[in-house]
C-alpha cells in the first residue's frame, strides 16, 4: 500500500467511525515504524477535520463529532509515547501551552505539545478551558520564553488577544513571545493581537518556537 493510500484508510476510519479499524491502523503505522508525524496530520487529523465538515454539513450530529473526536484521541494516546522517543535530554527553552477559556478543543494543542517535546523544548501543558490569567500567571511562575494559546471558536479567540493585553498591562511584554494557532488563526489575526506568530500544524509550531528563540 502506498503512503497515500494508507492516509486514505486511516481517514475512511475516522469519517466512518470505526474504532477497531482506526486502532488497528495506528498499531500497524508504529509497527512499520511509519513517519507517525505524517501519520497523525495526513491520516488522523484530516479524517477528523472531514468529520468536522461533515457535521457542519448536517450529514452528522453532535454524537458523532464526539465520537470521532473520542476515537481519535484513543489512536493519538496509542501513537504518543513513540513520538515521544528520541526526546533530548537538555531543555532548548520552557513553553507555556493551553487552550483558552471557554474553548474544550484539546487534541491540536496536545499534538503541538507532544511534537515540542519531541524536540527537546519543556512544555508545560496546562489543558484546555484555562483563563488568561492562569496562563501569564504560570508562563512567570516557569519563567517560560514562549506562551502558546490554542483557540477553535471564533468566540474564543478573542481570549488569545485577552493574553497579550494582560502582559501589555504587566509591562511584561517583551518577557514572553506570544504565538497563537488554532483552525481560525490567521496572519491578519497575528498581527491585530500583536502576537509573535502562528502555526498551521504541530511541525511548523517547533519551526516556529526555533525560530522564535534564536532571535
Ligand atoms: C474534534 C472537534 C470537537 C471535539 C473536541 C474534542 C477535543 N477534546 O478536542 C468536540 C466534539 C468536543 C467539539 C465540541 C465543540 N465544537 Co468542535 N470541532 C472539532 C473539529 C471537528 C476538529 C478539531 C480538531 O481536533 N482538529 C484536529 C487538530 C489536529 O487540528 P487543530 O485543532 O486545528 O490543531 C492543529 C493546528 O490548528 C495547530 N495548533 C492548534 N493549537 C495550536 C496552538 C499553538 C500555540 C500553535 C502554534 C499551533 C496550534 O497545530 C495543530 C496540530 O496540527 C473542528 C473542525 C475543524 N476543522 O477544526 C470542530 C469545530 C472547531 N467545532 C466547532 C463547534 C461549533 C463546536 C461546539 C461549540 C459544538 C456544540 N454545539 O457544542 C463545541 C465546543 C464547545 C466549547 N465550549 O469548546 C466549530 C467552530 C466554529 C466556529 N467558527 O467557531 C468547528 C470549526 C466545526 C465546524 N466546522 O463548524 N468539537
Amino acid at each position: 500500500m502506498s503512503q497515500e493510500q494508507v492516509f486514505k484508510t486511516i481517514i475512511d476510519s475516522i469519517i466512518n467511525l470505526d474504532e477497531e479499524k482506526a486502532i488497528e491502523l495506528a498499531s500497524k503505522a508504529i509497527k512499520e515504524n511509519l513517519n507517525l508525524v505524517d501519520v497523525i496530520e495526513k491520516g488522523y487529523a484530516a479524517g477528523i477535520r472531514r468529520v468536522g465538515e461533515l457535521w457542519e454539513e448536517g450529514e452528522f450530529f453532535l454524537p458523532e463529532l464526539m465520537r470521532g473526536a473520542q476515537i481519535m484521541q484513543n489512536c493519538l494516546d496509542l501513537i504518543i509515547p513513540h513520538l515521544k522517543k528520541g526526546a533530548e535530554e537538555v531543555s532548548k527553552g520552557k513553553v507555556v501551552l493551553a487552550t483558552i477559556e471557554g474553548d474544550i478543543h484539546s487534541i491540536g494543542k496536545t499534538i503541538v505539545g507532544t511534537m515540542l517535546r519531541a524536540y527537546g523544548y519543556e512544555v508545560y501543558d496546562l489543558g484546555a478551558d484555562v483563563p488568561a490569567e492562569k496562563i501569564v500567571d504560570t508562563a512567570i511562575e516557569k519563567s517560560a520564553n514562549i506562551i502558546g494559546v490554542s483557540a477553535l471558536l471564533t468566540t474564543t479567540m478573542f481570549g488569545q488577544k485577552k493574553i497579550i493585553d494582560i502582559l501589555k498591562e504587566r509591562n511584561l511584554l517583551d518577557r514572553f513571545k506570544v504565538i497563537l494557532g488554532g483552525a481560525p488563526v490567521t496572519n491578519a489575526w497575528v498581527a491585530e493581537c500583536n502576537a509573535d506568530g502562528f502555526a498551521e500544524n504541530a511541525i511548523d509550531a517547533v519551526k516556529l518556537v526555533r525560530s522564535l528563540l534564536e532571535k
